[in-house]
């Protein structure tokens, strides 16, 4: 699969088609996106690129059905008055190639107003100059590496990488030294670190390891996977000869999962430690039974403890999607629902979305509003302001919520 497209077909929908039809569209064609909900006769499209195929699907679709859904509120709501918001879906297989082969054909879509996405650090990095020559707006409600907003020396001398993106999630130089600082106040001060040598698993490595050891931890042996191996047991044999307190992995969970077990089987019977790219219900499935006791962290506040957090559930759970939303569903609403706020703008006087491309990304730059995952408003880099992490901790066969709060 490719590309999934959001349809919604209603004998409504149908005759406001004909209408339309009949009338002439004054939308600019190119687009193959169908929507939910007609609220004016001018189209805008936002694209969505994110694996919807292979082993991290299981959060891609849940990133597409969120801002599915914040499109379809937004078109009953008619809340950009004269137009009609579609979505068009893009699979990116997790794959740095495919990821630029979908943002080039977005690119080439006079009707693709803005981009959410991507779900990898890894294929981020492809995506954001297709779109930034396009002058397209791209929020990612996943990608967690610090330098796709602050440039490779970010921890030095940061710079905005692309004026076009955005993220509404927080970042890794974050999240590794919340977990860093957690396994110190629980005593782990001798730890091994293994990762995917991928974007987002070795920047998270590294930046937990900066602030372990500058707190007095000490990482014992540091060692890495290749994503497409299904056997560890190489690395874990160095792993175990160093004896270390819990192991902490950069990396997502369908290798992570198998990670955990393989170590609990070999012996080596000490918590798997990860960041995001773990918390999912697929890690405890795949870790099995021995997993009780692995922690994540991940972005934001549980979404059950949050009153928006549950209207988004709610009306999530009400579209019957086939998917759950996952760990960055309402990141990717409040990224929609970013790009939307700014279209109220951009749009409100636009002959045409290309002529509203640039302005669209100015006052996304501008937005400050309450979203599902806290406020959604970004800095002088594009970073959320919103710095919110949680600690997962692997709990009769599901992760429980262990502590939520901001880096000290
Ligand atoms: N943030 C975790 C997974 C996505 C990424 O590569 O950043």
């Amino acid at each position: 699969m490719t590309s999934r497209t959001f349809v919604r077909t209603s004998v409504a929908l149908v005759a406001v088609g004909l209408t339309m039809t009949a009338c002439g569209s004054r939308s600019e064609g190119g687009s193959g996106a169908t929507g939910g909900g007609e609220s004016g006769d001018k189209t805008a499209v936002i694209g969505v690129i994110a694996p919807l195929s292979g082993d991290l699907s299981a959060m891609g679709i849940g990133i597409q059905h969120s801002v599915e859904l914040a499109v379809k509120q937004a078109n009953d709501s008619k809340a950009i008055p004269g137009w009609t918001l579609k979505v068009e879906a893009k699979d990116d297989e997790a794959k740095t190639e495919t990821a630029k082969n979908a943002a080039t054909a977005l690119a080439g879509d006079n009707n693709v107003i803005g981009v959410v996405g991507t779900l990898n650090s890894s294929t981020a990095q492809n995506v954001q100059p297709v779109l930034a020559t396009a002058k397209i707006p791209m929020v990612s409600p996943a990608n967690t590496n610090p330098s796709l907003t602050r440039g490779a020396d970010f921890a030095n001398a940061p710079k905005r990488a692309y004026p076009n993106y955005f993220r509404t999630c927080t970042t890794d130089d974050v999240q590794g030294p919340f977990a860093a600082q957690y396994l110190l106040e629980k005593g782990i001060k001798q730890v091994a670190t293994v990762h995917d040598k991928k974007t987002y698993g070795q920047g998270l490595v590294e930046a937990f390891t900066k602030e372990f050891t500058a707190k007095g931890g000490q990482v014992v042996a540091a060692e890495t996977i290749n994503p497409d191996d299904a056997n560890y047991q190489n690395v874990l044999s160095a792993l175990s000869a160093k004896k270390p307190q819990a192991v902490y992995y950069g990396g997502e969970y369908p290798q992570g999962g198998p990670l955990s077990q393989q170590m609990k089987a070999g012996g080596l019977n000490v918590p798997l430690v990860g960041g995001d790219g773990l918390y999912n219900p697929k890690y405890v499935q795949l870790a099995g039974a021995t997993a009780t006791g692995d922690m994540t962290t991940s972005v934001g506040a549980p979404l059950d403890s949050l009153a928006k957090g549950k209207e988004f559930l709610d009306g999530y759970k009400a579209e019957k999607y086939d998917q759950e939303p996952g760990a960055y569903g309402a990141y990717a609403y409040d990224a929609a629902n970013a790009i939307i706020e700014a279209l109220k703008t951009s749009l409100k006087d636009a002959n045409s979305v290309q002529d509203a491309r640039q302005a669209t990304i100015d006052a996304i730059g501008k937005d400050d509003f309450e979203g599902v995952t806290g406020k959604v408003s970004f800095d002088e880099y594009g970073d959320s302001k919103t710095r919110v992490l949680t600690v997962y901790t692997v709990e009769g066969g599901d992760w429980k919520a262990t502590k939520t709060g901001e880096l000290k």
